[in-house]
This record gives structure tokens, sequence and C-alpha cells, in this order.
């Protein structure tokens, strides 16, 4: 896929206001692919013709075709894969695509800029959230914790003991953040509150001031960063570039103690080369939020102790799903009255 912000940058100056003015007479067409949450669809309702997914199934390719040729706006999620073979079916009904989520990794943003297609999401309001359980992942990965609640519900714990569930202490261990954008920045700021010292990587080093509220060292060269770091913190967006960033060879230079934490997408770390680390106890133990294939699970994952892992809920809170929701109309709402969508990756033309 493509960067969202180098898509972003260059808009499409046939995306304008009167282009739109077809879209502005009457309520347009809009289907969600997901169950959103209530006050979401009651609101989108009133706006929209809105078509919801009342039963939350999910969407074959099938039923992903016939609502891109039959809406004016479509609302996806992660779980859809909107590739070039749904989106050349679109045209000419389909003029956005307004997700519901920050990363877009799963839409072909190429082909949709092809066919004039405006993409949306909803960048701002999961950063906390999504912060919030990198720390937990941060916290619970070194100090095995849901290996001591597995080990509790399986009734074999016999009590205190001076040398059960040893793990590492947070403080004063280095965490390196790879991807300094908002979501990395949240969580260098609660990493600090643990006392832990904030290195980072990113494809652009951020201004000085964030590095010195942060108390951020910058390392240019991902390969060296990943040497030095008792925990890294995974927090990129999945582009071409970032697919398998965490290759076997840049894994292979991480610590024997090291932890890794992913929120941000599966695919940005080679799986199968984390697994043979992990078993092998060639680094200490990971927290993962995101997988390579979800919702399915590589097995090899399932058998390790060292791991913590979480089904993507890095923004599942109430305020910040509701918050998603909102982006999303906004989004829709603004683009049918003419305006440009605040939040576009890819600006298209719409007739
Ligand atoms: C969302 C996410 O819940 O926004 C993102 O990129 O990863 C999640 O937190 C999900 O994408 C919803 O589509």
């Amino acid at each position: 896929m493509l960067d969202p912000a180098a898509h972003a940058k260059r808009a499409n100056p046939t995306d304008s206001p009167k282009a739109r003015s077809a879209l502005t007479s009457k309520k347009p067409d809009v289907v969600v692919t997901r169950k959103l949450p209530e006050a979401v669809e009651v609101r989108m309702m009133e706006l929209f013709r809105a078509r919801l997914n009342i039963d939350d199934h999910r969407f074959g390719q099938a039923e992903l075709v016939e609502a891109v040729k039959t809406a004016d706006v479509l609302v996806p999620t992660v779980t859809d894969r909107i590739g070039a073979d749904v989106l050349r079916q679109a045209r000419p009904k389909l003029k956005l695509i307004a997700n519901f989520g920050t990363g877009v990794n799963h839409i072909d943003l190429k082909v949709a800029e092809e066919l004039g297609i405006t993409v949306t999401n909803t960048p701002g309001v999961l950063t906390e959230d999504t912060a919030d359980l990198t720390m937990a992942l941060i916290l619970a990965a070194p100090r095995r914790i849901t290996e001591g609640e597995r080990l509790l519900r399986a009734g074999k714990w016999e009590g205190w003991g001076p040398t059960l569930l040893l793990g590492h202490r947070i403080a004063g261990q280095r965490l390196g953040i790879i991807g300094m954008g908002r979501i990395g920045q949240a969580v260098a700021r609660r990493a600090r509150g643990f006392g832990l010292s904030v290195h980072y990587h990113n494809r652009h080093r951020v201004p000085e001031a964030t590095e010195q509220e942060l108390d951020a060292a910058y390392w240019e060269d991902l390969d060296q960063m990943l040497a030095h770091m008792d925990i890294i913190s995974v927090n990129c967006p999945l582009t071409d570039e970032t697919r398998h960033m965490l290759s076997a060879p840049r894994l292979a230079r991480l610590q024997r103690h090291a932890v890794i934490v992913n929120t941000a997408r599966g695919e940005i770390i080679d799986e199968n080369a984390l697994c043979d680390l992990l078993e092998k106890g060639q680094i200490g133990g990971a927290g993962l939020d995101v997988f390579a294939e979800a919702p399915h699970i590589n097995p090899r994952l399932l058998k390790l102790d060292n791991i913590v892992l979480t089904p993507h809920m890095g923004s599942a809170t109430y305020a910040g799903r509701i918050a998603m929701g909102e982006k999303v109309i906004i989004n829709i709402k603004s683009f049918v009255d003419g305006n440009a969508a605040p939040d576009r990756v890819i600006a298209g033309v719409t007739n």
C-alpha cells in the first residue's frame, strides 16, 4: 500500500466542491460494513440513506462488490479487503470510502486514486486509547502478568514463592519506539511516567521541541537502535516500506532479554521469524495486539508462554469508537455538502 500522508499531499485538483454538486441534492447512499456503536448508527440513519449491518456479519467479496456498486459512500473497517478487484467495479456510483479507523492498508489506495475515489480515515481520536493498550502490553509482557493469570486459572498456583514468576523491572529500561507519530508520542509520554528512557526511530526526525518534551533520543539507523533497546514498541502505519520492516535479520539484532510490543499492524513484523526467536529463547517476550493474518493466529504464537496476546483492541473503548464514528460522519457530511472532507487520505474526482 502507499503511504497515506504522501497521498494526501498530492491532492487531486479536480476534487472541487463543484464536482460534488450532484451528491448535495439528495441524501447519499451509505453502506456500513460492520455494526457500529448505536449512537453512530442512529445519526447515520438520520443524515444518510444508510444501510447498516445489523447482525455484524463479515462481508464476503460478493457483498463488498454489491456494496460499492450501489453506494455513494462505503464505510469499511480494517476487516474488509478493499482491493483492486472490488474497486474496479465501484465506479460510477461510489465516490467516497470513509474508513472507520486510521490505518488504510486494507484499501488499495493506488487504485482508489486512479479511479478518482476519495478515501478518508479517523486520525487523532484513537491515539490515547491505543497508547494505553500499548503501555499495558509494555508492562504486561516483562512482568508476566497474563502468564500469572493463566497459572492461577489453571488451579496450579500453590501460593507465594520467592522465585515465582520473576520478571523484569520496568523503570530504567530503554524503550525504542518505531514510528513517532501521534500514537508513538502518546506512548512516549506514558513511558516516561514509568521511568523508561525513550528512544525512537522515524522516517523523519520530530521537531526538537517535541524531542525535548518527550526527552526522546533519535536513532536514524533502526538496526542500531534495535541492538540497544530493552523494549521495542511498533507504532508506525503499515505501508509498502514498513511491511516486514522487522525482518529476520533485524529481529536477530535484539538483545536476549528484549521484549517487542506491536499495536500497529501484524505485517510489520516477520511473524515466523519472531516465533523462531521466541521459541529458542533468543528474545525475552512479546506483547501483540495485531497479527499478520488476523483473525487467524499463527499456532506457534499460541503455544508460547512468554508472550501476551490481545485481539486487536487498541482503540476498543466506548468513547473512542463513538469518536471514530463521529469522524466518519463529519467526513461524509463535509464531502456530500461540497466541502473538502477533513481527513482525506486520497482526494478523488467526483461527479
Ligand atoms: C481500529 C486500528 O479499531 O484505526 C486503526 O487503524 O487499527 C483500530 O484501532 C480499526 O482499524 C477499525 O477499522
